[in-house]
């Protein structure tokens, strides 16, 4: 405990400094208990398994238990409610769907490297009893972010597992006093056209907004996302805040967010204006309804070689299916 242990090239990545944080604060309870018994120089036991779930962490600073050479790369042991591993960093902020940037996804990081995010601020209006305009900081330091590890899964059909750092969508809401009109959420893009070379794209009515029905914006899976992989979201992510719901089509997942706006009718969305008959309001994941051009029964998940199949609500209907109960989803796509 005297001497930090030197921490091999291997484990710089923003990925495994994450995963091995996670696990010292999983397992942090352990590694103090084993550092003290190395320490009167007794042979450590076997190093405990993980616990399924982590116990409120405090161990942030806690010593590492192995020594550096004994050190393997740390593997990707993290892992969603469904047991499926969490994507790379690396594929994460890479493959990325940002049409303010590129329509090409491999490209859209690069061209959104200097991006301007700070300052930012982001307007809370509409139908609303306290309409307030917050910058970053006043975000950071009103809403505590949470990690919540979520399949996206895009309408044209692949898909990946991030790791979202983010607070719920409800508590911004709650936050400014919803008035009983507002029945929709809107949400609108930065039309930064000197940042943004895409939008000199006539093809889309620029700036990008998406809509939620209150309901839906409310509920507790819905989150604005602040970083992820522990880590400030970078531009091609929709840095520095952007929605996440995972239940839905990712388009549905708006970044770079300048305004939210509380309304009393259903809000247009640039893919609605685009093409209505392939993107409608609701867009939730549905194997049953296939898009015009393709099927959405199944899906690429990013590193995986064959297909998976898509889930009803992209796993998780369990939380969500009762939103839409006696509505005919074909019908409301
Ligand atoms: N402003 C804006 N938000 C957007 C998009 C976009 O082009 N512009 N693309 C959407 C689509 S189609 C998807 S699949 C997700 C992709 O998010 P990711 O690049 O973080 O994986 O962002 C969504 N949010
Ligand atoms: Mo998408």
């Amino acid at each position: 405990m005297n001497r930090l242990p030197k921490i091999p090239w291997y484990e710089i990545t923003p990925e495994n400094m994450y995963l091995n944080r996670r696990q010292l604060m999983v397992g942090a309870g352990a590694a103090l208990s084993l550092a003290a018994l190395a320490a009167c120089g007794a042979e450590p036991p076997a190093a405990p398994a993980a616990p399924a779930a982590a116990p409120a962490a405090a161990g942030e600073s806690a010593p590492p238990t192995a020594t550096p050479d004994s050190r393997e790369p740390a593997a990707s042991t993290a892992t969603d409610e469904l047991g499926d591993p969490l994507n790379s960093f690396e594929q994460i902020t890479n493959y990325n769907n940002f049409y303010e940037f590129s329509t090409d996804k491999e490209s859209v990081a690069k061209i959104a490297a200097n991006f301007p995010v700070s300052p930012w601020t982001v307007t809370v209006g509409g139908l609303v009893d306290n309409p307030t305009t917050y910058d970053m900081d006043d975000i950071r330091k009103m809403f505590e972010v949470e990690e919540r590890i979520y399949r996206l899964r895009c309408v044209e059909a692949w898909s990946m597992v991030i790791p979202w750092m983010g607070f719920p969508l409800g508590k911004l809401l709650a936050a400014a006093g919803p008035q009983s009109g507002a029945n929709y959420v809107r949400f609108q893009t930065a039309n930064d056209t000197e940042n943004m070379p895409g939008l000199r794209s006539a093809w889309y009515s620029w700036p990008y907004t998406e809509g939620l029905r209150m309901d839906e914006a409310m509920n507790d899976l819905a989150i604005i996302s602040t970083g992820l992989y522990g880590k400030d979201l970078l531009p091609q992510s929709g840095a520095p805040l952007r929605l996440v719901v995972p239940w839905k089509y990712g388009f549905k997942s708006i970044k770079s967010i300048v305004s939210i706006e509380l309304v009393a009718e259903q809000p247009n969305s640039l893919w609605m204006d685009a093409a209505p008959n392939e993107y409608g309001f609701y867009a939730n994941v549905n194997p049953d309804v296939n898009h015009p051009r393709w099927s959405q029964a199944s899906e690429r998940r990013i590193g995986e070689s064959g297909r998976r199949a898509t889930l009803p609500f992209n796993g998780y209907a369990e939380q969500v299916a009762h939103l839409y109960d006696g509505m005919d989803l074909s019908k409301n796509f």
